[in-house]
């Protein structure tokens, strides 16, 4: 049985303002398992794969500036139901109509520098873990938290 994963990216922004901490404890805290963490520079080619679905949108060229505009931290997160959950723990898209609570809420204010990416579908989820986690080693350990989180 396979778990579900999330792929998550702390944006250039947040890596900037010094929020890298902050958003990996909200994933940490709310009980989901690292499996893979790296910080990196993304080409224009990966930041355009990444974002494909969004290649007729107007702002597609500014959304790819801004990915590759400095490092981002980009994570692998699991756990059952991890896909749903990341994108509530996010928040809306645009951070003035996020929910104070969640991370674009509480830490962004426009569309354009929101902080944070995560997969909207299980099956996204694995489509960007394997396109940026290149080798396909994320690491398999055991979280001690793990029995205290599900019974
Ligand atoms: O999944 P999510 O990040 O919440 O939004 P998407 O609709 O997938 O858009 C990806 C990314 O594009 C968004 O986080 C900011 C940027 N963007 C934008 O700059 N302007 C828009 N009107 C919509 C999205
Ligand atoms: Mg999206």
């Amino acid at each position: 049985l396979e778990v579900e994963q999330s792929y998550i990216i702390i944006k250039p922004d947040g890596v900037q303002r010094g929020l890298v901490g902050e958003i990996i404890s909200r994933f940490e805290k709310k009980g989901f398992l690292l499996k893979g963490l790296k910080l990196f520079q993304c080409p224009k080619d990966l930041a355009q794969e990444h974002y494909k679905d969004l290649k007729d949108r107007p702002f597609f060229p500014k959304l790819i500036d801004y990915i590759t505009s400095g490092p981002v931290v980009y994570m692998a997160w699991e756990g059952d139901g991890v896909v749903a959950s990341a994108r509530k723990l996010i928040g809306a898209t645009n951070p003035l109509q996020a929910e104070p609570g969640t991370i674009r809420g509480d830490l962004a204010v426009q569309t354009g520098r929101n902080g944070v990416h995560g997969s909207d579908s299980p099956d996204n989820g694995k489509r960007e873990i394997a396109l940026w986690f290149k080798d396909g080693k994320l690491c398999q350990w055991e979280s001690v938290q793990t029995p205290w989180l599900i019974e």
